[in-house]
């Protein structure tokens, strides 16, 4: 990682970058500073990560470009570039191509558009290039992101990175308590994102980084640079969510501004936490309840673990683990019979369908999710969503509007749903007992009827695909 040192005398203008022997040296364009501009982390004044800096260039320009719009009803041509003289690649740190866009070129534009603007009163809706009909330009930032995102990174595919993303999208957002006050973490702020060296090393994390070093190009690739580092994680949940069949198109609010402060430890739950505990921490990171609890759950439809059991690669929480469906709910209350790898795995439990063969890795259990399917206090609305996939998606679209504005005022952001992509057509197949299982397998907790399903058949226990589309090899 780049460090970045800011030169006595020089305190924030200009800043030395040092990567591999070579110096750099970068100038920030401040004069546009405003009070609402975060501040610059209590705990790293000396010594920061070279994406803050870019970020909060990035997020200096946005503003000064919205402000200018705002005033103005005037667009700043995209055709005036940006000041980034260096940019993050994964091998180090690149002298970057961008052209000049000098303090003085953005003063003159202002001028310009406030002699030529009598009263333009700015227009409500905006069409970006594509059609789309948005509230804000900033929103048509994101259509590129989206194609970039499907293309590059999730490969047009429900698989590991995609699942990796939603991860992120939680673990940013939860990092946040109203008990331990605004310094212990700032929600959905991209903290994960600016300060990689910090979050993603707690225990809790483990594996998050993946997501991290995923997400880092596209934010220091200078191609978006009107979106922050909560922006970028909150978005491209909503891509990659839409990849999975089944799946709601997620709404999505941008411009939260970014973090200044990594979050600190503690505050992402974790398998062996008790019920109790586990909506404690919710309730207090953004007074969500049960019910939301629950509704965020569904993403373990579209998920595997790779730590729980380190022997394991990718053992899946359903046996669909690239189709969002209901299966979770239904398989969670399967009695458990096995482990698909390692016993004695702290937050693991015995699993309905442990058999793994080679590459398919059995079904594994977490116990939290165990307790939360049998708990009086969501038994019944964890049940209530099994076969009932509209519900299901109509919730987690709900819990995932709430929990990707946390920390932010939802008001203070631009609903930008419109530019999210049209999720893949689901596949509209009824949720069934996986071969061999019946309802005399169910641990039913609540006391509603439970709903009739039929067996899939097949003479033994169900092998869970490794790959998504039953491809023989993949990356994902
Ligand atoms: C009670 C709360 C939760 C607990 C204790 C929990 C725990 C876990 C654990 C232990 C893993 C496996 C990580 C690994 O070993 O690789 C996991 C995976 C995952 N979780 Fe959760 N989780 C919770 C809530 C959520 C929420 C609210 C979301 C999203 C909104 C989420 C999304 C995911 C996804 C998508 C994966 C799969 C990642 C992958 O396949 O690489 N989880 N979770
Ligand atoms: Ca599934």
């Amino acid at each position: 990682m780049a460090t970045v040192t800011f030169s006595p005398g020089c305190l924030v203008e200009c800043v030395h970058v040092k990567m591999a022997g070579r110096a750099y040296r970068y100038t920030l364009d401040l004069e546009f500073e405003e009070s609402s501009y975060p501040a610059e982390p209590p705990r790293c004044q000396s010594s920061l990560p070279l994406f803050f800096v870019l970020k909060r260039h990035a997020y200096l320009v946005a503003k000064t470009t919205r402000l200018v719009q705002a005033s103005t009803g005037h667009k700043i041509p995209s055709s005036i570039p940006l000041t980034l003289s260096t940019q993050v690649r994964k091998g180090g740190l690149q002298p970057y191509k961008y052209p000049k866009f000098t303090s003085s070129t953005l003063l003159q534009f202002i001028a310009l558009a406030l002699s030529t603007t009598v009263s333009a009163a700015p227009s409500k809706n905006i069409r970006c290039s594509d059609g789309t009909v948005v509230p804000d330009s900033i929103c048509c930032d994101f259509i590129p992101l989206a194609q970039d995102l499907t293309e590059t990174l999730f490969e047009n595919q429900c698989g590991e990175t995609a699942h990796e993303v939603l991860r992120l999208s939680f673990h940013d957002a939860i990092a946040i308590s109203q008990s331990l006050g605004p310094s212990a973490g700032g929600g959905a702020d991209g903290s994960m994102l600016i300060f990689p060296d910090v979050e993603p090393n707690f225990a809790a994390n483990l594996g998050i980084s993946d997501s991290v070093n995923d997400l880092a190009p596209f934010l220091a690739s200078g191609k978006f640079p009107t979106i922050t580092a909560g922006d970028m994680i909150q978005f491209g949940a909503t891509v990659a969510v839409g990849l999975c069949p089944g799946a709601p198109q997620l709404e999505f609010r941008a411009g939260r501004p970014n973090a200044t402060a990594p979050a600190v430890d503690g505050l992402i739950p974790e398998p062996q936490n008790t019920v109790d505990e586990i909506l404690a921490r919710f309730q207090d990171a953004a007074n969500l309840n049960a019910e939301d609890i629950v509704s965020l759950l569904v993403s373990h439809t579209v998920a595997r673990a790779d730590h729980v059991d380190p022997t394991l690669d990718a053992a899946p929480f359903d046996s669909t683990p690239f189709t969002f469906d209901s299966q979770f709910f239904l398989e969670t209350l399967l009695t458990g019979v096995g482990f698909p790898g390692t016993t004695n795995n702290t937050g693991e439990v015995s699993s309905p369908l442990p058999l793994t063969v080679g590459e398919n890795v059995g079904e594994l259990r977490l116990q939290s999710d165990f307790e939360l399917a049998r708990d009086p206090r969501t038994a019944c609305f964890w049940q209530s969503m099994i076969n009932q996939e509209a519900l299901m998606a109509a919730r987690f679209k709900a819990a995932m509007a709430k929990m990707a504005v946390i920390g932010h005022n939802a008001n203070d952001l631009v609903d930008c749903s419109a530019v999210v992509p049209k999720p893949v057509p689901a596949l509209n197949k009824p949720a069934t007992f996986p071969a061999t299982k019946t309802k005399a397998d169910v641990q039913q907790a609540c006391p509603e009827p439970f709903p009739n399903l039929t067996t899939d058949r097949a003479p033994r226990e169900t092998e869970i695909p490794h790959c998504p589309d039953n491809e023989a090899t993949c990356t994902s």
